[in-house]
């Protein structure tokens, strides 16, 4: 298969396999390069701190694709958290053991020329530069590893819809506030030069404040921009309202409102409220106000 090399790999019963680093060819590192280099130009005053810091001091760097036995060496360092090589997306079952572990999977592949902009499956550009970095902070660190724990009692629980929507608003596309404004640290958004210009600066999106039980409600995009974006206050507020068992939340789930991925919500704390016109001219949303009368 030329689009991802590794799917016929040998792998291991959990998923993971050999990275092979030697084998990735001159054109493949050039790519890492390019896509490095074009994020390194947007990211200072637009990721979060934490992000940047932890970027240099893992030593990513545009010189190429890291091999992930050195990244892990690194990381564990920092914070027992290692990098763990897989061909794709792997089982949830096996996505959220390896997360409690402190292990994350990464996609070894890197995407090919022609979807340098966008891709279904994260490939290595995706995990290693943009959910790696975060690991080397200790309350992230603890938060994703608590995540992992309680993917697999949503599982259990049949509860995996919400829980994952969690993972989408923040780990993938979440926003944070800093005393210079508002700052990335979702992956989905670090990886992508043009979400990462979408998510701070465009009129069209939603901006409202972190609420976990309003996110679990929330259904989204997965082929466009964010309609909505939320904002933590900091790691620490993340880690402190996620840290418990979702159990009663679950239950409270199971009935009220779900909310549209361009909706506002009665209470929600609005940052900004989206102009839509991005979303408007392709006729994908409006930006409703759910619970508030319609406006003529
Ligand atoms: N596998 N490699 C990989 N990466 C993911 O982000 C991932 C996955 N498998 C399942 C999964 N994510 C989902 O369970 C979560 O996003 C909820
Ligand atoms: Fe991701």
């Amino acid at each position: 298969m030329k689009r991802n090399r590794y799917v016929n790999a040998r792998r291991n019963a959990d998923w993971t396999i050999d990275q092979d680093w030697p084998t990735y060819t001159a054109e493949e590192q050039d790519r890492w390069r390019r896509l490095f280099a074009r994020q390194e130009k947007l990211l200072p005053g637009r990721a979060c701190e934490a992000f940047l810091e932890a970027k240099s001091r893992l030593g990513l760097s545009s010189v190429g694709i890291p091999d992930l036995m050195d990244l892990s060496e690194k990381l564990s360092a920092l914070t027992g958290w290692r990098v763990a090589p897989v061909a794709g997306l792997i089982p949830d079952d096996a996505f959220f053991d390896h997360l409690a572990n402190r292990r994350f999977p990464a996609g070894v592949f890197i995407r090919p020329e022609e979807e340098l902009d966008y891709l279904e499956e994260p490939d290595v550009f995706h995990d290693v530069f943009g959910h790696v970095p975060l690991l080397a902070d200790p309350v992230y660190a603890q938060f994703l590893e608590a995540y992992g724990r309680g993917g697999r009692r949503a599982l259990e629980r049949g509860q995996l819809h919400n829980l994952a929507r969690l993972y989408w608003y923040t780990v993938e596309f979440g926003l944070m506030k800093s005393p210079r404004g508002l700052r990335i640290f979702g992956a989905g958004i670090m990886s992508s030069p043009a979400e990462t210009i979408f998510a701070l600066e465009d009129a069209s999106p939603n901006r409202v404040g972190f609420d976990l039980e309003r996110i679990m409600r929330t259904k989204y995009l997965i082929d466009d921009f964010q309609q909505t974006y939320f904002v933590i206050e900091s790691f620490d507020q993340l880690l402190h309202d996620c840290y418990q068992d979702f159990g009663a939340l679950y239950d409270r789930l199971r009935s009220g409102p779900e909310f549209e991925p361009d909706e506002l919500a009665k209470n929600d704390r609005i940052i900004a409220k989206g102009d839509f016109h991005y979303f408007r001219a392709k006729g994908r949303g409006e930006g409703k106000c759910a619970g508030f009368p319609s406006q003529p």
